[in-house]
């Protein structure tokens, strides 16, 4: 009688472990995986027979999540500001649904009152949301090109909620036009509740409303420095830009690991601030959380997945994706994947073999 309860005891917990596990995997993303990695790149406008992928080199499994961006598209340009085609885009958006993974778009649109990048933070958010001025007439026009493209990328998914819109990302910084320093709190809502709306009416304009397609939004601020230095000034902060229930599906943050290894203590206390302000808030309203950008450019921290992520990771058992910046063709150092054959690249199998059974 005792050895069948302990066998049945044992039997029970081994499959609680395995579901728990199932259920706290997180998925992995590379913005532009499929497009270039390090030392390649498949920009041609033409179709390509095959996919290529940095994680697919590196681990021989395919991406969880790709992340794309469609700046550019505003200004119906056929390439992106990284001249990633948007044909391309599309193409290889449709062997990801097909292979079963997600996809996130970003848009790095350029500033609607003066024509310069995203990075031009010439003030403009007040005037954007004046229905009075040409700037809104301007971007209402771009909103529009915007969503027509994200209607086609959405019309392409194989099943419900593979494909991921993160709008007007790291607002919290002062780095975008539609930024903190650029705007108040309420035109930056206004735009993400306008931009959203136009979204999901294009949707249902190309494929009606009884359409199984569909778009799944996430808000990501950056660094919180607004307010006091505390976990309630990072919540409030957080809170304060939370564009509301009905617009917003995922909760997530960006947080980039600088300085090496010396950086290391640096990040993770952004990262737990952050992290912490994103899971409160997500819960509080019932929503899913993601850790929607990080990295650590050119692995200047040795290690930095097994050592510094996975065990972030496994703090925050609810973030349901990771996704890691650009490996660049043309830029040495600009990449957040390592280079395949190398002791970082061990070190990243080791990373995804452990989150895939993360807890
Ligand atoms: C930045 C850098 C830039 C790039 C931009 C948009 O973080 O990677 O080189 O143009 O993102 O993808």
């Amino acid at each position: 009688m005792r050895t069948l309860l302990c066998t049945l005891y044992f039997v029970t917990l081994s499959l609680f472990v395995s579901c728990s596990r199932q259920e706290t995997r997180v998925l992995f993303g590379h913005q532009d995986d499929v497009v270039y990695g390090s030392g390649w790149q498949r920009l041609a406008d033409s179709t390509y027979a095959d996919t290529r992928s940095c994680i697919h080199d590196l681990t021989g499994e395919w991406p969880d999540l790709i992340g794309f961006d469609i700046g550019g598209i505003e200004l119906n340009h056929s390439r992106n500001l990284d001249s990633v085609p948007f044909s391309r885009m599309k193409e290889e958006c449709a062997r990801q649904f097909e292979r079963g993974g997600k996809v996130t778009l970003s848009w790095h649109a350029r500033n609607p009152l003066t024509g310069g990048n995203s990075w031009d933070t010439t003030p403009c958010l007040a005037q954007i949301v004046d229905s009075s001025t040409a700037v809104h007439d301007t971007m209402q026009v771009w909103i529009e090109r915007a969503a027509a493209f994200v209607a086609q990328v959405a019309a392409l998914q194989t099943q419900p909620d593979q494909l991921i819109v993160r709008l007007w990302h790291e607002q919290s910084g002062n780095w975008f036009w539609w930024g903190r320093e650029a705007g108040s709190a309420d035109d930056y809502i206004a735009l993400w509740r306008w931009t959203r709306t136009i979204m999901d009416e294009q949707l249902s304009l190309v494929h009606g409303t009884l359409s199984p397609c569909t778009l799944v939004f996430a808000y990501s601020p950056d660094k919180l420095t607004l307010y006091e230095d505390t976990p309630e000034g990072a919540y409030r902060e957080t809170a304060e830009w939370y564009p509301g229930d009905e617009y917003v599906d995922i909760i997530g943050t960006d947080c980039y690991h600088h300085g090496g290894a010396e950086g290391t203590e640096d990040y993770l206390y952004r990262a737990h601030r952050q992290l912490d302000a994103a899971a409160r808030l997500a819960k509080e309203h019932g929503k899913r959380l993601a850790f929607t950008e990080t990295g650590c450019e050119a692995l200047r921290c040795p290690h930095w997945y097994t050592t510094v992520l996975l065990p972030l990771l496994r703090e925050y058992p609810d973030i349901e994706y990771v996704l890691v910046w650009r490996n660049a063709w043309d830029i040495p150092t600009h990449y957040f994947l390592p280079q395949p054959n190398t002791a970082e690249a061990e070190d990243f199998k080791s990373f995804i073999q452990q989150i895939s059974n993360h807890q």
